[in-house]
């Protein structure tokens, strides 16, 4: 009888054991919505992983900020609240200012430029983000970042003292230069806050302004910047990454660099549809004129100078090789 016991508590050890060691969960914390095209794209990934990973891996998306809201999103996967999730790069400056280059201005202005930037940073946002206990996975741009208004802008006037909702470092700082009231604000707040008047404009893509049927918050005016793609990343905790058998983590891989290329596909399908989905919806789509268009270069170079200061050496090496790309 004792022997029995004996056998049946390590026959039920070792199958709890393997168990845990050979099936996996993890919580994908998402910021944007589920009909967003990251989030959608982000669940594509989620499920071909769990399909493909024969039990050993499953993936559970949570979008619309409803595991963690977008600002909270790189400090849970980093503490292992969640073992991966998708986060805006370029509101992360103050954990490194590299993860801020796809948001200076005017420096990657179409999407070749972009996935040239791209690729001359990964290196180092690799290394960096592995230096914080996190495995980065792949990163997908948002449409061109263009600039909403509730009225018309014919002149830097016309933008002197604007309430301004910014998302990161770059475009409080272009509202700085500008003139302009900044306040910084995660995009699933963004229909209130023009609702309620606690802004009157803002710079973001096309997508965005769509998701949120910008225009039924009184915003009739979109002016087509594009002077910067920021980017998305998915990231996993390192822990949770180590928990993988390399088989299963080189299935992560790959369909993480499928869903990279279906994202850069999927943004630049928005990059038109969405603007057209503006003017549809009735909203005054153009570009600026020369005067605004002039003054954004200025603020462009000011802030171009500034974050070469920020991000010293890893910064300049990332810029040659940008730049060697040509
Ligand atoms: N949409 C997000 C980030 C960039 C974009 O196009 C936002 O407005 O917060």
């Amino acid at each position: 009888m004792r022997l029995i016991k004996y056998f049946l508590t390590i026959f039920t050890s070792l199958t709890i054991f393997s168990n845990v060691s050979l099936a996996e969960k993890w919580d994908m914390a998402l910021a944007y919505g589920a009909g967003n095209f990251h989030s959608a794209n982000a669940t594509e990934f989620a499920k071909n992983v769990t399909e493909k990973s024969g039990g050993k891996l499953t993936i559970v998306t949570h979008p619309g900020g409803s595991l963690y809201k977008g600002g909270e999103i790189f400090r849970a996967v980093r503490t292992g609240q969640a073992q991966i999730g998708e986060r805006f790069m370029s509101a992360l400056g103050k954990e490194d200012p590299l993860l801020e280059v796809d948001s200076q201005p005017f420096l990657a202005t179409n999407y070749g430029a972009a996935m040239r930037l791209y690729k001359a940073s990964r290196p180092e946002i690799v290394k960096s983000l592995d230096s914080k206990g996190l495995v980065f996975l792949y990163a997908v741009p948002w449409p061109a970042q263009g600039l909403y208004s509730k009225k018309e802008i014919n002149s830097v006037a016309d933008l002197k003292g604007l309430k301004f909702r910014a998302y990161n470092s770059a475009t409080i700082r272009i509202a700085e230069l500008t003139g302009m009231a900044p306040t910084k604000i995660e995009a699933a707040e963004i229909s209130q806050a023009f609702s309620t008047g606690a802004v009157e404009s803002m710079i973001t893509s096309p997508t965005t302004g769509k998701n949120k049927k910008i225009w039924e918050n009184g915003v009739g005016y979109f002016y087509d910047i594009a002077a910067w793609f920021p980017k998305n990343m998915v990231i996993v905790n390192k822990d949770a990454w180590n928990k993988l058998d390399k088989a299963t983590q080189n299935l992560v891989r790959k369909e993480a660099a499928l869903a990279e290329r279906k994202g850069w596909d999927l943004s630049k399908k928005g990059n038109v549809a969405d603007k057209k989905a503006l003017a549809d919806a009735g909203m005054k789509v153009g570009k600026v004129n020369t005067a605004l268009k002039k003054h954004f270069e200025e603020v462009g170079a000011t802030m171009a100078k500034e974050w070469a200061e920020r991000a010293g050496a890893r910064g300049t090496g990332v810029l040659k090789a940008f730049k060697g790309n040509y």
